[in-house]
C-alpha cells in the first residue's frame, strides 16, 4: 500500500542536565561538568516512493536526549540527530498551514532542534563562589506536529473514468507492470512508469461524485498536481464520449480548478473496438474540448508511436 499521507511529531532531544560535583582534593573547587545538547530531528528526500509507509507505526519521531554532564568537567555526548527519511515530492505542512515542497533528491531540512545541555557546577565557578552547589537542567527540544503529503513527481499524468485503459497504456509505453482487468477499479493506488526518461503517472480512476467521496474519492488527484500533461484517456466504444470527459472535468474543478488549467490531450482508447466511422464521430463528439485527440490502442503499433512521438515533443 502506497501511504501518502500521514502527521507526524517531531521532538528534538531533551539536553542532558548539568552535573553537581567537586574534585576530592579539598580546595579544588567544582568539577561538574555541563549535560549534552538533544538530538537534531532531520528530514530528508529518497527516491523510495514508500517510504512515508514506516510512518504509520511511527507517528512520534524523537531525537535522543543528550547524556547528562560528567565529573572532571567532562561535557554529556550530545544526542545522536534523527533523520526522517521521506520520498522526493513529500510537501511538508506545519501547524500554521505553511507548505514547504520537498521536489530535489537528498535535500535536507531541520524540522525541530535538540534542547540545550545544562551547564555543569563548574560553569558557576566564580571569585564569589567558589563551591556552587548547583547545575542546570537541560532544556526541553522543540516538538513540532507536522503533515507529509507526497505529490508524485511525474512528467505527464493518465487519467479518465475507470476501465478506460490507463494501466494497459502505461505498460505499453513504459517498463511499468500495472496490474489490469476488464472491471472497474483494478487499479487501488497511482502507478509509474518511464518512457525515455519521462515519468508517468496511472492515476486510479475517477467517477461522478468522486469529490464527495464515490468510488476511490478523488485523493489520488494530489499526483497530478505536478505533471506537466494530462493525457486523458476515454474509451473509444463509449455511447458518451463527451459525457465521460466532462465528468472526470467536473471532478478534477472540485479538486482543483488550477488543474484544469494544465495541458491535456484526450486519448481515444480502445481504437481497435470500434469502426473507423464510429472513431469518427467520437472524435467530432468531443471536438468542442479544443483539445487534441488521438486514437489510440495497446493492439496498434503505429497508434502508440504516434502517441509517443507526440508526447515526448511537449
Ligand atoms: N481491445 C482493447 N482492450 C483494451 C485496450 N486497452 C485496454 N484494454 C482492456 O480494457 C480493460 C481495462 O483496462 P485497464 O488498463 O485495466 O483500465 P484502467 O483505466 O487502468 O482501469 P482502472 O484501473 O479500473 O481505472 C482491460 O481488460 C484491458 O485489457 C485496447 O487498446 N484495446
Ligand atoms: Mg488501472
Amino acid at each position: 500500500m502506497l501511504i501518502d499521507d500521514v502527521e507526524i511529531i517531531a521532538e528534538g532531544g531533551k539536553g542532558g542536565p548539568g552535573r553537581v560535583a567537586f574534585y576530592s582534593k579539598k580546595g579544588a573547587g567544582p568539577s561538574g561538568g555541563d549535560g549534552g545538547g538533544g538530538g537534531d530531528v532531520y528530514i530528508e528526500t529518497t527516491p523510495d516512493l514508500y517510504a512515508l509507509n514506516k510512518f504509520l507505526a511511527h507517528q512520534q519521531c524523537s531525537a535522543p536526549n543528550g547524556e547528562p554532564g560528567g565529573l572532571n568537567r567532562k561535557s554529556g555526548a550530545n544526542g545522536k540527530d534523527l533523520n526522517l527519511v521521506v520520498p522526493v515530492g513529500t510537501t511538508l505542512i506545519d501547524g500554521e498551514g505553511k507548505e514547504t515542497e520537498l521536489n530535489s533528491l537528498n535535500q535536507k531540512l531541520l524540522l525541530a532542534k535538540g534542547g540545550l545541555g545544562g551547564k555543569g557546577n563548574a560553569f558557576f565557578k566564580s571569585p564569589s563562589n567558589t563551591t556552587p552547589r548547583y547545575a542546570q537542567p537541560g532544556l526541553k527540544g522543540e516538538k513540532k506536529k507536522l503533515i507529509l503529503k507526497l505529490k508524485l513527481i511525474a512528467d505527464f499524468g493518465l487519467i479518465g473514468l475507470p476501465n478506460a485503459g490507463k494501466s494497459s497504456l502505461l505498460n505499453e509505453l513504459t517498463n511499468a507492470q500495472a496490474k489490469t482487468g476488464a472491471y472497474p477499479f483494478t487499479t487501488l493506488e497511482p502507478n509509474l512508469g518511464v518512457l525515455n526518461g519521462k515519468v508517468i503517472a496511472d492515476i486510479p480512476g475517477l467517477i461522478e461524485g468522486a469529490s464527495e467521496g464515490k468510488g476511490l474519492g478523488h485523493k489520488f488527484l494530489k499526483h497530478i498536481e505536478k505533471v506537466t500533461l494530462l493525457l486523458h484517456c476515454i474509451s473509444s466504444d463509449s455511447v458518451k464520449p463527451l459525457s465521460d470527459y466532462k465528468i472526470i472535468r467536473d471532478e478534477i474543478k472540485r479538486f482543483s480548478p488550477r488543474l484544469l488549467e494544465k495541458q491535456e490531450i484526450i486519448l481515444l482508447t480502445k481504437s481497435d473496438l470500434v469502426e473507423e466511422k464510429d472513431l469518427e464521430k467520437k472524435i467530432k463528439a468531443l471536438s468542442e474540448t479544443k483539445s487534441k485527440i488521438i486514437p489510440v490502442s495497446i493492439h496498434n503499433w503505429d497508434s502508440l508511436q504516434t502517441l509517443i512521438q507526440t508526447i515526448l515533443q511537449k
